[in-house]
């Protein structure tokens, strides 16, 4: 049932990745079930999202539009048809949400398209400002709703953060209504983990505060989980109705809590399904032999873990020192491969630091440490990212950042320009401090290490081809002669190889 107080929630296209539920839009739906009707566009199932949109916009019974939005390629549809909206449809009332609107919140309001932000969690704080709203209420009237930012007076307020909820007493997601639109089948995917892949989010938050992180600002070291008990009354569902056999979770921080995760791997034992999660080396390292060989047991097949960098100085400088060090990254990777789980270490190269040589240097000494992780465990997969800035305000790295002249874009429609789409991407940021030499090398060793080693979740280079990629791209890696490997990219290029980092597990 539609009234005239709909709201259109959208879940802007994000480049290849059609098969995610969108777990964003699907959980703010269910907090305001039974407050507002509402109707859900997903821009990874349309062919022209706008379109329906509109559609749905000119039957009068919308006042209200939400798009969750991230940066990258979700900004392509987010920002221009937030702005259309604003220009042929000026009494609908516009809200964001998702990181990129939580991050970069002046830039959103400032361009005018958008009248409400919620900042991180949005159970509590959307449906109170939803009740708001329909109450009538504005501007001051709004200051004590919080996660809530917005614009009093041309001014822009943040109010309170609100602490993390009990995520048990969250309400169901709402899989049945999405199916109504879009048929649930459609999300369960073939990846690398399965041939039927659930993707599902259990947890909010991370309680670490990594100064290069863009969780910290949204949930400042706060984390939350659904207890295993819930999580598994979901598996089982899709189990039966879908039969899945692989999960794929989203959670930033899978593994935060020992306990749960133990007992979410005690339960799903023996279901015959595969999974995989983000987690971090110091947290998973202090999970014992029998933990680990019970993960195992249970389908975990790999986890996302970030390493970041060999240099313990340079850990420090992310606020990441303490707790993990180089010694411990090389320790835990042998310690994956003794468990024959695959480790996905992820790396942030080009940090700033106080002079060009220094950055080379330790871009250098990043590459050899990779290159000795890779001796240590070979299924090791590497995961390379440059250095991308979120506006950490206030932490000493943001300081350094700004002092060495970086900027974030001033108008919202900046953000689609390609360079800033390719900085989302963490392929080429717009960093000072780094060189184009730099990059370059950074990506050459990248080509040529994803040639010596293809990742093992390419479905399409396989037997011989592999073979030729790998004999191709072994004289440069042991030699260390990387620039110009266009032979490689030819045949990346020819045979389609897949990047995990952009293009998550999903085949095609
Ligand atoms: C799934 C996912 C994807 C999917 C997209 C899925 C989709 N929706 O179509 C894919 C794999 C495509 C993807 C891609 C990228 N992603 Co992504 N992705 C995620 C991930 C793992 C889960 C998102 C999710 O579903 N969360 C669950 C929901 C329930 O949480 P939520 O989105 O925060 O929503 C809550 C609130 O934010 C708020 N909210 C959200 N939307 C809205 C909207 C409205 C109207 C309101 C009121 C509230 C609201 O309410 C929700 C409920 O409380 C997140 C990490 C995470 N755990 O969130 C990263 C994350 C969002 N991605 C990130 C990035 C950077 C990317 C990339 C741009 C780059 C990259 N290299 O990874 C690429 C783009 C590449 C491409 N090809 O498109 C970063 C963002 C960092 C930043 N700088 O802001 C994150 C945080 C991962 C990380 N820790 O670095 N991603």
């Amino acid at each position: 049932m539609r009234t005239k107080n709909s709201l259109i929630l959208f879940n802007p296209r994000s480049a290849n990745q059609k098969h995610r539920i969108p777990n964003s839009i699907l959980q703010v739906g269910a907090s305001i079930d039974g407050i507002l009707p509402y109707t859900f566009v997903d821009g990874n199932m349309e062919t022209d999202p706008l379109e329906t949109i509109k559609k749905l916009l000119d039957t009068g019974q919308y006042k209200y539009f939400g798009s969750t939005v991230m940066p990258g390629p979700q900004l392509r549809q987010a920002i221009p048809y937030t702005k259309y909206i604003r220009e042929n449809y000026p009494e609908v009332t516009i809200f964001w949400g998702g990181y990129f609107a939580s991050n970069q919140y002046k830039v959103a309001l400032n361009s005018g398209f958008v009248d409400y932000i919620i900042d991180a969690q949005a159970d509590i704080a959307f449906p109170t400002l939803v009740k708001a709203l329909e109450a009538g209420k504005a501007g001051e009237e709004l200051k004590d709703i919080p996660n809530l930012i917005y614009k009093v007076d041309g001014e822009i307020i943040r109010n309170k953060k609100d602490k993390l909820p009990n995520q048990d007493e969250l309400p169901a997601l709402p899989y049945g209504k999405l199916n109504e639109s879009y048929p649930l089948e459609n999300y369960i995917a073939k990846t690398f983990m399965g041939e039927r892949t659930l993707s599902y989010h259990s947890s909010f938050g991370c309680p670490f505060t990594c100064s290069f992180c863009a969780v910290v600002p949204l949930y400042n070291a706060r984390w939350k989980g659904k207890s295993a008990d819930n999580i598994m009354s979901d598996v089982k569902w899709f189990k039966d109705k879908y039969d899945i056999d692989a999960i794929e979770f989203h959670d930033n921080n899978f593994f935060t809590s020992r306990r749960r995760t133990v007992e979410f791997a005690a339960k799903i034992n023996g279901m015959g399904i595969s999974w995989w999660g983000e987690g971090r080396i110091d947290t998973i390292n202090k999970y014992s032999d029998d933990d680990l060989a019970l993960l195992r047991d249970s389908g975990l097949k790999m986890i996302f873990l970030g390493a970041e960098t060999g240099n313990d100085e340079v850990l420090s400088q992310m606020d990441k020192g303490g707790t993990q060090s180089a010694q411990q990254i090389r320790s835990f990777a042998a310690r994956m491969q003794k468990f024959g789980i695959i480790p996905e270490y992820s790396f942030v190269l080009g940090m700033p630091a106080d002079s060009e040589e220094q950055v080379m240097r330790q871009i250098d000494s990043d590459i050899a440490f990779i290159k000795e992780i890779k001796s240590i465990n070979p299924n090791t997969e590497i995961i390379i990212y440059l250095y991308s800035p979120v506006p950490t305000e206030g932490t000493e790295l943001y300081e350094t950042i700004t002092s060495q002249g970086f900027k974030f874009p001033e108008n919202l429609e900046d953000w689609l320009s390609p360079s800033w789409e390719n900085f989302d991407l963490r392929k080429n940021p717009l960093t000072p401090w780094l060189t184009p030499q730099m990059v370059d090398k950074i990506r050459n060793f990248e080509t040529v290490l994803n040639g010596a080693y293809p990742t093992q979740s390419d479905f399409k280079i396989t037997g011989w081809k592999k073979k030729v990629l790998q004999k191709t791209a072994s004289w440069r890696y042991k030699t260390g002669v990387y620039h110009y490997p266009y032979e490689i990219k030819a045949m990346h290029k020819f045979w389609k190889y897949r990047q995990p980092e952009i293009q998550g597990f999903y085949s095609e």
